[in-house]
C-alpha cells in the first residue's frame, strides 16, 4: 500500500528567485513524504531537466516522485509513477505504458472516484476543496462533502487537494482526510519546511498517529 501522508507539487511560480530542486529539498526536509512535478510551461527538454534533477533528490531522500501528465518524461527518468487527470490518457492505457508504476488519478465526483478505483488506480486526487488559483480552468471546488463522500466510500488512497492552507486544513481532515497536498501553501511559504512540518502535525494529531 501506498504510503504518504504530505504530498508537495512543484509549482514554481510561486518562488520567483528561488531554485526548484533547492525549494523541494525544504519541502521533503520538513516531511513531504511524495513529490509532483507539475510544469504546465515549459518545453520537454526544459521538463526532462527539472524531472532528473528531482529524481536526483527523490532517490537521495527516498522518497516517491511523480510526473504530472508526461509519461514520457516519467518513464525516461525512471519515476515512481505518474498522476494523469481525467482529460489525459485514459488510466488503462496508461497502465499498459508504465506497467507496475504508480498511477494517481484526479476525480472531481464520486463517480468518477469509483472508476478510477475500478480500473485500477494506486490513488486519487480529490478536490479541488477549496478555491484555488493554482491551476487554471479549474472546475467549482467540491467542497469537503465530497472529501467525505470517498473517505466513506473509496477503499484505494486518496489525497484532498486545492486551496489547502493551514488555517483550513483541520476541516478537510474532520471530513476524513488522512493525505493532504498542497502548492501554493507549501512552496510559496517564507520557511517551506516549517510549514511541511505543522501541516504534518496537524495531520498526525488529527488522527492520533494511525
Ligand atoms: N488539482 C486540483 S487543485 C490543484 C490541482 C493541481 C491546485 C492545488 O494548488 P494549491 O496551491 O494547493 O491550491
Ligand atoms: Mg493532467
Amino acid at each position: 500500500m501506498l504510503a504518504f501522508r504530505l504530498y508537495v507539487i512543484t509549482g514554481e511560480e510561486f518562488h520567483p528567485g528561488r531554485e526548484l530542486v533547492a525549494v523541494m529539498e525544504e519541502a521533503i526536509v520538513g516531511g513531504a513524504d511524495i513529490v509532483q512535478l507539475r510544469d504546465k510551461n515549459s518545453s520537454k527538454r526544459e521538463l526532462l531537466r527539472k524531472a532528473q534533477a528531482l529524481r536526483e533528490l527523490t532517490r537521495k531522500h527516498q522518497v516517491p516522485f511523480i510526473v504530472n501528465d508526461h509519461i514520457d518524461i516519467a518513464l525516461a527518468v525512471d519515476a515512481d509513477g505518474i498522476h494523469l487527470g481525467q482529460d489525459d490518457l485514459p488510466l488503462r492505457e496508461a497502465r499498459k505504458l508504465v506497467g507496475n508504476k504508480i498511477i494517481g488519478i484526479s476525480t472531481h465526483a464520486i463517480e468518477e472516484a469509483r472508476l478510477a478505483e475500478a480500473e485500477g488506480a494506486d490513488y486519487i486526487g480529490v478536490g479541488p476543496v477549496f478555491p484555488t488559483k493554482s491551476k487554471v480552468d479549474v472546475v467549482d471546488p467540491v467542497t469537503t462533502d465530497y472529501v467525505r463522500q470517498v473517505a466513506a466510500e473509496i477503499r484505494i488512497p486518496f489525497v484532498a487537494i486545492g486551496g489547502i492552507k493551514l488555517h483550513n486544513v483541520d476541516e478537510v481532515l474532520a471530513a476524513g482526510a488522512s493525505r493532504i497536498c498542497a502548492i501554493s501553501e507549501i512552496v510559496g511559504s517564507a520557511n517551506v519546511s516549517d510549514t511541511c512540518r505543522e501541516l504534518l502535525a496537524r495531520i498526525e494529531n488529527y488522527r492520533g498517529g494511525e
